[in-house]
């Protein structure tokens, strides 16, 4: 498979800068034309990439307003902009102020308003445009999301699932960019899998690569939450978390991201298998998921998630090492998806099944009333 968004830019800042309004013209009582206004809008098959190409200088500005005058006293009102963008693109302002999101082909963003034309309100000085910097964030879409510790072999897993070939190292942090990768079934059925960097404890308050990456997982249909048996430890000053704690800990970096993710169908990976006592990890920390509202009480309060993950299934495997293993993540990731798809379908099936019924009794009611 090819590999998907490699230099891929998922943030773009831009410069901005809507139009002037025109000046009026007093002996008249002309009124300037509206200067033009800046929109984000979204547009099929698209990318940041093609954004940043439509204008290197990342300068985006708007038409000015027509000016009054003797022939055209009502001066002609400056078109809008629009800057385009991929679907699923949040647009900030200065960094700071979300100003909205654009979820689907032909959605729009107002991000600067023109100047008002000038009139007697502004003693028909045109008002003038505003300028502004705007960043835009592109969440991905991918049908999976992995989600687990540096070093858990999240990176691994992807290259043995799909074709894509993401760096894979014995050192956290090897992954710096989200990667997608394509999982091909015999019969054609593509599944998207988004690698991302890892997650660790603290990530909120941007230890680490902290939190930015989630933004990521928001836009998936699964999250495959990766861990090693092994359990994690950043470095030698740092504590050695179980694979129960990885799990604690990553479920409370999603809650505090946004306590959504954790409604999202899940699947648990327990990764490298292969190693030596693996079977006895595996054992205690299946045991430890049982109860695992308990075993959060031996944590300080801190780390206590408000809600517990669900997963739907709980897979050993080792990435590296068991194909077997990845062929059945592989079928169930495949089932899992397809079940969450089919009840969305039948819940639309139960809606407008209702919704006729109400129709039905209306329309009869309807006829006695005549
Ligand atoms: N023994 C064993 N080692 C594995 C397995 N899967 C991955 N590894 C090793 O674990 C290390 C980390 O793998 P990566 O795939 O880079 O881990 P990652 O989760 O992507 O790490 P970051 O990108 O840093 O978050 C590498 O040395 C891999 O070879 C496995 O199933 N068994
Ligand atoms: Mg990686």
């Amino acid at each position: 498979m090819k590999r998907l968004h490699r230099r891929f830019i998922d943030t773009l800042r831009l410069h901005v800068k809507s139009g002037h309004g025109g000046m009026g013209l007093p002996r008249f009582g002309g009124i300037g034309g509206k200067g033009g206004d800046i929109y984000v809008e979204a547009k099929e098959d698209f990318t940041l990439k093609k954004t940043l190409n439509a204008e290197p200088r990342k300068r985006w500005s708007a038409a000015d307003g027509g000016n009054s005058h003797k022939f055209r006293i009502i001066g002609e009102p400056a078109e809008s902009l629009s800057i385009p963008v991929p679907v699923g693109t949040t647009v900030r302002l200065d960094g700071v102020k979300i100003l909205g999101e654009v979820n689907s082909v032909g959605d729009k963003v107002l991000v600067t308003k023109g100047g008002t034309g000038g009139s007697p309100m502004n003693q028909y000085n045109g008002q003038k445009g505003q300028a502004h910097n705007i960043q835009l964030e592109l969440k991905l879409l991918a049908d999976v999301g992995l989600v687990g510790f540096p070093n858990a072999g999240k990176s691994t897993l992807l290259g043995s699932i799909s074709r894509a070939k993401p760096k894979i190292a014995s050192y956290p942090f090897t992954t710096l960019q989200p990667n997608i990768g394509m999982a091909e079934f015999h019969d054609g059925r593509q599944i998207s899998i988004a690698d991302l960097p890892g997650l660790i404890e603290g990530a909120w308050a941007n230890v680490g690569m902290g939190h930015k990456f989630l933004r990521h997982v928001e836009r998936t249909k699964l999250l495959l939450f990766v861990v090693d048996i092994n359990g994690f430890q950043l470095g030698p000053q740092h504590p050695h978390r179980t694979p129960t704690e990885n799990i604690i800990l990553l479920n409370k970096e999603l809650e505090i991201y946004s306590s959504n993710l954790l409604e999202k169908p899940a699947l648990l990976v327990i990764n490298k298998m292969d190693c030596p006592n693996a079977e006895n990890k595996l054992e205690k920390l299946l045991k430890d998921l049982n109860q695992l509202r308990e075993v959060c009480t031996n944590f300080p309060e801190e780390f206590h998630p408000e809600q517990l993950v669900t997963f739907d299934d709980i897979i050993p495997c080792s990435a590296r090492e068991n194909r077997a293993s990845i062929n059945h993540l592989k079928e169930r990731l495949r089932e899992v998806l397809d079940f969450y798809g089919d009840q969305e379908k039948d819940q639309v099936k139960v809606v407008t099944k209702a919704r006729q019924q109400v129709q039905k009794l209306l329309s009869e009611r309807s006829k006695h009333l005549v």
